[in-house]
C-alpha cells in the first residue's frame, strides 16, 4: 500500500480525501497556491506546499509544479480530486512517467472517453444504448443534413471535444441545418481547438441519471447504483439524488450490469460514472466521467462504501472490497445539495469573509466543507463552499431531515445557494419527483415573471 499520497486539488474534495488517507494510516500532502495558505486542506494534511499563485494556471494546473513538489515530498501517488487536471491525459501520463501512481484509470481511456465520437463509438461497441445520430463526425454540411433527414428533426450538434454543453446547438428544422452546423463549428474551434461536431437526435424532455461504476485490476467490475441529477441550472448540477425517484428496480439492475460490464470489457480502473439521458423509461449513453465526482457521497450514503478509499486501493493493485454485487446492499435514500457562494437570485459568485459558521449535525446528515467562521472565500476558483448530504430510510425522510439540516446551518457574510434549495425542496415538482432537465430553469423563468 501506498505510504504517502499527493493531493492535486484544493477545497472540500481535498480535504475529503486526507481523511480518507488518515483512516488508511497513509501520510497526506496538499498542494495548494498562495490564495489557499489557510484553507483547512493545508492545515489537516501532514505536509502541504505552496505551488504558486492564486490563478488556477500558475497552480493547480502547473504540472512542473506539482510533480516536483511530489518528488520533494517522496509521495508514492497523486489523486487528483475533480475539475482541474482529473480528467487530462497528458498529466496521467507525465505522473507515470515521473515513477507515481495515478489514481485514475490509464492515459488512454482518460483520452478515449474525452473524445465523445470516440466514447460513443466505443461504448456502443460494447452493449451501450447511445442516442441515434450520425456515425462518427460529420463531413461536411452535405452529409450532415442527410443525418438529420434520416434521423429526423429536432436534432443536436456537439463539439467531439466537448462536453457540459459548451458549443451545443439544437436544429429544427432542414432550413436552419447549415447555419446552425457552421455556428456549432466555429464555437467548437473556438473553445476546444478541433472543429469536429457529431449530430444527435435531440431529446426534449430527458432525466439526467448516471451510473457509479467501479473496476480493479483483477477483473472485477461492479455497478453502485445511480444517482439522479436532473436538478440542474446551467449545466451547473445542483442536488443530487440516489436512488432516482423514476427508476423501477428492473431497469437499475439492467442498465447497472450494463455498465459494468462495459468497463470491465474497456479494462478500465477505479472509480467512474457513466452519464445518460434517460426518457421514456429507456436509457441514451451521453458521457463517461474518468474521475471521481463531486456528488460521489450520495453513492457512499446509500452503500456504506467509502469511494475514496476504495480509487486508493485499487490504484495500488488490491482488489476491490466489494467485487460484486453480492459484497453489498443499497440502503434507503440519500440526497446532496451543493452550497455555492452565490447570490440565490442572481447567481452571481459571492466571495468574501465567513463572519459566522455552523455546520448541521445529528443522524444521516453529512456536511463536506472546508470553511469555518473567519474564513476567506478566495474569488479565485469555483463557487463551491460545501455539500451538504443527507441519508433517510426513504426519500420523504430523507427531504424532511434535509429541510430540517439547512434550517440549522449558520453561514453569515457571503450570499449563499441555501435559499434556492430551501425553496426547491417544498416545490410540488421536487416532492412528486416527476421533472425533467429543463424543469428548475422554467420554474426559475416563472417565479421571477411573477415577481415582475
Ligand atoms: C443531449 C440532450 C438532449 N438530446 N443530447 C448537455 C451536456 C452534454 N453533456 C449533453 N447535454 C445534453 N445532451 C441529446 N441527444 C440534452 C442535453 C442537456 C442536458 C443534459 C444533462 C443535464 C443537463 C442538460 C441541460 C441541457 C441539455
Amino acid at each position: 500500500m501506498f505510504k504517502k499520497i499527493l493531493i492535486a486539488n484544493r477545497g472540500e474534495v481535498a480535504l475529503r480525501i486526507i481523511r480518507a488517507c488518515r483512516e488508511m494510516g497513509i501520510k497526506s500532502v496538499v498542494v495548494h497556491s498562495t490564495a489557499d495558505a489557510s484553507s483547512m486542506a493545508v492545515r489537516l494534511a501532514d505536509e502541504s506546499v505552496c505551488i504558486g499563485p492564486p490563478a488556477s494556471s500558475a497552480s493547480y494546473l502547473n504540472i512542473p509544479s506539482i510533480l516536483t513538489a511530489a518528488t520533494l515530498t517522496g509521495a508514492d501517488a497523486i489523486h487528483p480530486g475533480y475539475g482541474f487536471l482529473s480528467e487530462n491525459a497528458q498529466f496521467a501520463r507525465m505522473v507515470i512517467e515521473h515513477g507515481f501512481t495515478f489514481i485514475g484509470p490509464s492515459p488512454e481511456l482518460i483520452e478515449k472517453m474525452g473524445d465523445k465520437v470516440t466514447a460513443k463509438q466505443t461504448v456502443a461497441e460494447l452493449g451501450l444504448p447511445v442516442v441515434p445520430g450520425s456515425k462518427g463526425g460529420v463531413e461536411n454540411a452535405k452529409s450532415g443534413l442527410q443525418d438529420c433527414i434520416d434521423m429526423g428533426f429536432p436534432v443536436l450538434i456537439k463539439a467531439a471535444s466537448g462536453g457540459g454543453g459548451k458549443g451545443m446547438q439544437i436544429v429544427r428544422s432542414a432550413e436552419d441545418f447549415t447555419e446552425a452546423y457552421n455556428t456549432a463549428r466555429a464555437e467548437a474551434k473556438a473553445n476546444f481547438g478541433d472543429d469536429t461536431v457529431y449530430i444527435e437526435k435531440f431529446l426534449e424532455k430527458p432525466r439526467h441519471i448516471e451510473i457509479q461504476v467501479f473496476a480493479d485490476s483483477h477483473g472485477n467490475a461492479v455497478h453502485l447504483g445511480e444517482r439522479d441529477c436532473s436538478i440542474q441550472r446551467r449545466h451547473q448540477k445542483l442536488i443530487e439524488e440516489g436512488p432516482s425517484p423514476i427508476l423501477s428496480e428492473k431497469l437499475r439492475d439492467e442498465i447497472g450490469t450494463l455498465a459494468a460490464e462495459t468497463v470491465r470489457k474497456l479494462g478500465y480502473l477505479g472509480a467512474g460514472t457513466i452519464e445518460f439521458l434517460y426518457e421514456d423509461g429507456k436509457f441514451y449513453f451521453m458521457e463517461m466521467n474518468t474521475r471521481i465526482q463531486v456528488e460521489h457521497p450520495v453513492t457512499e450514503m446509500i452503500t456504506g462504501i467509502d469511494l475514496i478509499a476504495e480509487q486508493i486501493r485499487v490504484a495500488a493493485g488490491e482488489p476491490l472490497s466489494v467485487k460484486n454485487r453480492n459484497g453489498f446492499r443499497f440502503r434507503g435514500h440519500a440526497i446532496e445539495i451543493r452550497i455555492n457562494a452565490e447570490d440565490p437570485e442572481t447567481f452571481a459568485p459571492s466571495p468574501g469573509t465567513i463572519t459566522q459558521f455552523h455546520a448541521p449535525g445529528g443522524l444521516g446528515v453529512r456536511f463536506d466543507s472546508g470553511v469555518y467562521t473567519g474564513y476567506s472565500i478566495p474569488p479565485y476558483y469555483d463557487s463551491m463552499i460545501g455539500k451538504l448530504i443527507i441519508h433517510g430510510r426513504n426519500r420523504e425522510e430523507c427531504i424532511r431531515r434535509l429541510l430540517r439540516a439547512i434550517r440549522e446551518t449558520v453561514i453569515e457574510g457571503v450570499k449563499t445557494t441555501l435559499p434556492l434549495h430551501q425553496w426547491i425542496l417544498q416545490q410540488p415538482e421536487f416532492l412528486s419527483g416527476d421533472y425533467t432537465i429543463h424543469w428548475l430553469e422554467q420554474k426559475l423563468a416563472e417565479k421571477a415573471k411573477k415577481q415582475g
